[in-house]
């Protein structure tokens, strides 16, 4: 359709939605369009895979309620450590919640509670099955949480300074390693804090056997990325990878209707294939259900479920039906060499790409 053959460059101009921009903007400056379901169970495993992952992607996929040992604390905790690992390598976080209640209750549920979503995960999304109403509570506590962050940064009371770490790459140990004061001090004078300090994770990593090690797009690719917009936005969920799932076509539409009457917050879909059916509609599909097979097995080999209702299909496949980020979870994390097979997903994903608008 009209939307999948545009670039990402045009569509970061074209969509009315300030983080669906930027994120386009990110993925063609990282030339990815790969998101890393980060489906671990510590801090600790999350924070590093973010780390090391982070070079490839351009979203990261946290489902934080698989994580044992979340940490809520708002300034020192899991959520704000993992969004500033998301500033440094240039990704944004979308939390799977799947929210699926009242407006009332999913309000709550978004802003406040144990998580407090909101606050790190640049994105969520929304089960459609109670009604619209959850989604107009949900941008509702958007627009809410963005007057008073603006309010924040204006008379500067914001908790949580934005404080540089580092991680250890092994063991269970959460500490926070502060990094040197001159890097803070950089990163505090400007934009661009996000590329200085990745000079610094890098000294704590081994260095990476991958085409895109940190020095490389420290070099390469990150002079253009600045801080993602101070903007949430939500995915709905119009369709699911899972075999026998109940959203029929029927309800994928009411899914695309919701999304029309929300377009400043509202930056898509979850979904098997591009739901921009209409010339006005400029919306973002990611899809979950993605899997490469071995790089010495055919290409086009057909690729098994997971035997628990999973269905997979090849980035090929998935960008090929007009999709634009293709969501990877253990096809990654369980790899020999995750760094590596990252890499391998994100060139399949973004060829793919390329011959789509060719
Ligand atoms: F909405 C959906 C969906 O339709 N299918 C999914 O698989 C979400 N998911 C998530 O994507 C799921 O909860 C996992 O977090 C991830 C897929 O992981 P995998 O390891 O790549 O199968």
């Amino acid at each position: 359709n009209h939307v999948s053959e545009q670039s990402f460059e045009e569509r970061a101009t074209t969509t009315s939605h300030p983080l669906s921009s930027y994120l386009f903007r990110l993925m063609a400056l990282k030339k990815s369009n790969l998101c890393l379901s980060a489906d671990v169970s510590t801090t600790n495993q999350l924070l590093s895979l973010a780390d090391s992952i982070g070079p490839s992607i351009v979203v990261l996929k946290t489902h934080y309620d698989l994580i044992s040992n979340w940490d809520y604390n708002p300034t020192t905790g899991t959520g704000a450590r993992l969004a500033r690992i998301a500033r440094r390598h240039g990704f944004l976080i979308f939390e799977d919640r799947k929210f699926g209640d009242i407006g009332n209750t999913v309000q709550m549920q978004y802003t406040e509670g144990t998580a407090k979503i909101i606050e790190w995960s640049h994105i969520t999304n929304v089960n459609m099955i109670p009604g619209k109403a959850a989604v107009d509570a949900l941008a509702e506590a958007a627009i809410r949480w963005r007057e008073r962050k603006q309010y924040e940064v204006k008379t500067d009371i914001s908790v949580g300074t934005p404080r540089a770490e580092s991680i250890d790459s092994d063991g269970e140990d959460d500490t926070v390693t502060p990094i040197p004061e001159s890097n803070l001090e950089i990163e505090r004078a400007g934009r661009k804090a996000s590329i200085v300090s990745i000079t610094t994770v890098s000294q704590h990593f081994e260095p990476v056997n991958s085409p895109r090690s940190h020095e490389d797009y420290e070099e390469e690719v990150f002079e253009g990325i600045e801080e993602a917009p101070m903007d949430r936005g939500l995915l709905i969920l119009a369709q699911m990878s899972s075999k026998g799932n109940f959203m029929n076509a029927e309800y994928t539409s009411a899914c695309v209707e919701s999304a029309r009457e929300h377009q400043g917050y509202v930056m898509g879909f979850i979904a098997q294939e591009s739901l921009n059916r209409e010339p006005g509609d400029a919306f973002l599909n990611m899809t979950p259900g993605c899997q490469l097979p071995p790089e010495q097995d055919d290409e086009d080999a057909e690729i098994q479920g997971d035997g628990k209702g999973q269905q997979y299909n090849t980035p090929a496949k998935i960008i090929g039906l007009g999709n634009d980020i293709v969501i990877v979870g253990r096809g990654i994390i369980f790899a020999a060499d995750p760094v590596r097979e990252a890499e391998r997903y994100r060139r399949k994903a973004w060829e793919a790409y390329e011959e789509r608008i060719a």
